[in-house]
């Protein structure tokens, strides 16, 4: 039993690296050079995310952080049935805590799926929240949000609420958000609700600190990305010749993030049997960080097979974490009159 865990496991970190090997090829044989985000989510980079976000100019987990110290009773009154959580992309689970002690205070025992690449962040976080509340059945997921839709369709008994939190939407391009929300959305029954957190759209001169703080964290935690592939891919990046960079794209509505080259350089990726050829100033995209008005969040919902029941504010009205439940209609596209039906399970 333990040996075929133990197998199951070590697949699973094998098909990571396969798919790791599989992204940094492509993208870095691509123009523009791009590597995908979900890979900075490694032990190092898991822990610089941590320090992100207590860092002063990243006001996005303090905001959502003050709607749950705030709101979690609210929420917790809106499930008179009780609930279940899933929470896609958990990480620490430090906001959600919150929530799930307001939902044990009020309904009793309940379940808890945490969904995340990172199985050193999801091991910690099962760990603290057991001590904390004992009222949970933690029933840990480690992969990517595929595996957490996985398990949401095998959860019918009681109703659900899948949490999808600080800002993770917002690292989707706007399709992709639309698919996500709607594959979940397909998922859900009438007394299911969906809590996602959108970063409000603001002055790009109090978003972009909030990427490029001035203590390096941010860029730190970009350069990982490199730092990573050297260790994994016996990559030969020198950091030192990369230089982070965070600039407001207005036509997307987001921030993007890059590495770029100081210099012209070829780098050696040996896993890969791969030499990469850099100009100056050539830059690898990394992220994007969508921010969302309150009119795209409503239409994104609408698209989306989903409407939105509760908005909740910081006080500072910088984050919106927002209640959505499942409407039978999906809107194809803007302007489009209500068209097919995504049958609530
Ligand atoms: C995880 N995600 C929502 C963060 C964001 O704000 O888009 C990732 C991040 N990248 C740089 N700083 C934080």
């Amino acid at each position: 039993m333990r040996a075929a865990a133990e197998r199951d496991e070590l697949d699973a970190r094998l098909r990571e690296r396969l798919a790791f090997a599989d992204d940094v090829r492509f993208g870095l044989a691509a123009t523009p050079k791009a590597l995908p985000c979900r890979w900075f989510y490694d032990a190092a980079g898991s822990l610089l995310f941590e320090r992100i976000c207590a860092l002063p100019e990243y006001y996005l987990t303090r905001a959502e952080r003050s709607i749950f110290e705030e709101s979690s009773p609210t929420i917790a009154d809106m499930f008179p049935r009780g609930v279940d959580v899933v929470e896609l992309g958990s990480g620490s689970a430090e906001k959600t805590s919150l929530l799930l002690a307001a939902l044990v205070a009020r309904h009793g025992p309940m379940t808890y799926v945490p969904v995340d690449v990172s199985r050193e962040a999801l091991e910690a976080s099962c760990a603290r929240l057991a001590g904390e509340l004992p009222g949970l059945v933690i029933s840990p997921v480690a992969g990517d949000y595929s595996e957490g839709v996985r398990r949401l369709t095998r959860m019918r008994e009681r109703p659900k609420l899948v949490a999808w939190l600080g800002s993770s939407i917002g690292n989707l391009d706007r399709a992709a958000a639309r698919e996500m929300l709607a594959t979940l959305a397909a998922r859900c029954g009438p007394a299911d609700r969906l809590l996602v957190g959108f970063d409000r759209r603001k002055d790009p001169g109090e978003l972009i600190p909030a990427y490029d703080d001035a203590q390096g964290v941010t860029a730190a935690f970009n350069l990982n990305l490199l730092a990573r592939i050297n260790r994994e891919l016996g990559g030969r990046f020198d950091l030192a010749a990369f230089a982070h960079g965070a600039t407001w794209n207005g036509a997307s509505g987001c921030v993007d993030m890059h590495l770029v080259s100081r210099r012209a350089q070829i780098v050696p990726i040996e896993a890969l049997d791969l030499r990469v050829t850099f100009d100056p100033g050539e830059s690898i995209h990394t992220e994007s960080c969508h921010k969302y008005s309150d009119h795209d969040v409503v239409s994104l919902a609408a698209e989306s097979g989903l409407a939105v029941e509760r908005r909740f504010l910081d006080g500072d009205a910088r984050f919106l974490l927002a209640l959505l439940k499942p409407t039978s209609v999906v809107l194809r596209s803007a302007g489009a009159g209500p068209e097919a039906s995504s049958a609530p399970c």
